[in-house]
């Protein structure tokens, strides 16, 4: 056997889980391990900004053996390990796919960052954009390269809508419109038809890219913006710069 089919015999769906901090990304990886860890050899990678937070609360559900959770730390500016130099996040990827050969799936959660972060395509084969209706009914209009385009975009705890005063159907109605027709899913980890129809959509992903027949799309650079600086506690000085 060659090196090369080698590797490919060993190379998960490395599958990206992006969005905004606190819609429900860390959920999200734990109700796709606990539904498909019977069908699939799985594999995690967390991003956290300083600590192991994400790979600890993982750990803690026990949706995995606690070798297959493992935390990068990326330090102020996550996007930049998702996107711009990924080699943490990519060395941490390979070296999951060797320890547990064969892997089926990677998932790769990027730390809580703002709206318009994505995963390169040098990172991930797939990526999941995450929002959640708590987060206010007009995000979805307001787009973005993960919003727009992302493999697939959660609308995420659709049962907080009338809590919120949020039109769930509204928001979806927004986002399916924000998209050209890429698909939007409601998701509730209360609503397990809407957990199920987000396995489904993991597992014909899976099947369409161990066919060959997945192209890995980028989302686009996120927005130029502003964030503060990693020693900014010490000097107040907001430190702004921008990626493309
Ligand atoms: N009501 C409700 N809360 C959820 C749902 N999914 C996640 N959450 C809660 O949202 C909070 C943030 O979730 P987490 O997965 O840590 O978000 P992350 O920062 O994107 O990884 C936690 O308190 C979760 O319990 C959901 O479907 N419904
Ligand atoms: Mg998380």
């Amino acid at each position: 056997m060659t090196d090369e089919h080698k590797t490919e015999e060993t190379r998960a769906l490395r599958l990206g889980i992006a969005g905004p901090v606190g819609t429900g990304k860390s959920s999200v990886i734990a109700a796709l391990c606990r539904h498909l860890r019977d069908e699939f050899a799985i594999g995690v990678i967390t991003n956290d900004i300083y600590t192991d937070e994400d790979a600890r609360f993982l750990k803690s559900e026990g949706v995995l053996p606690e070798e297959r959770i493992r935390a990068v730390e990326t330090g102020a500016c996550p996007h930049t390990a998702i996107r711009d130099d990924v080699t943490m996040n990519l060395m941490a990827v390979e070296d999951m796919e060797r320890d547990f050969a064969p892997l089926d799936i990677v998932l790769v959660e990027s730390g809580g960052d703002n709206l318009t972060a994505t995963f390169s395509p040098a990172l991930v084969d797939a990526q999941i954009f995450v929002l959640d209706v708590a987060g206010g009914g007009d995000v979805a209009r307001k787009g973005g390269p993960g919003i727009g385009r992302a493999d697939l975009l959660v609308i995420n705890k659709i049962d907080l809508g009338e809590h919120v005063d949020v039109d769930v159907v509204q928001m979806v109605t927004d986002a399916e419109n924000a998209r050209d027709g890429a698909p939007v899913l409601p998701l509730s980890r209360k609503r397990p038809e809407t957990v199920e129809k987000l396995c489904d959509w993991v597992r014909q992903m899976h099947k369409t890219y161990a066919a060959g027949g997945h192209i890995p799309i980028d989302p686009g650079p996120m927005a130029p913006h502003h964030h503060p600086h990693a020693d900014s506690h010490e000097h107040g000085h907001p430190h702004s710069h921008s990626h493309d």
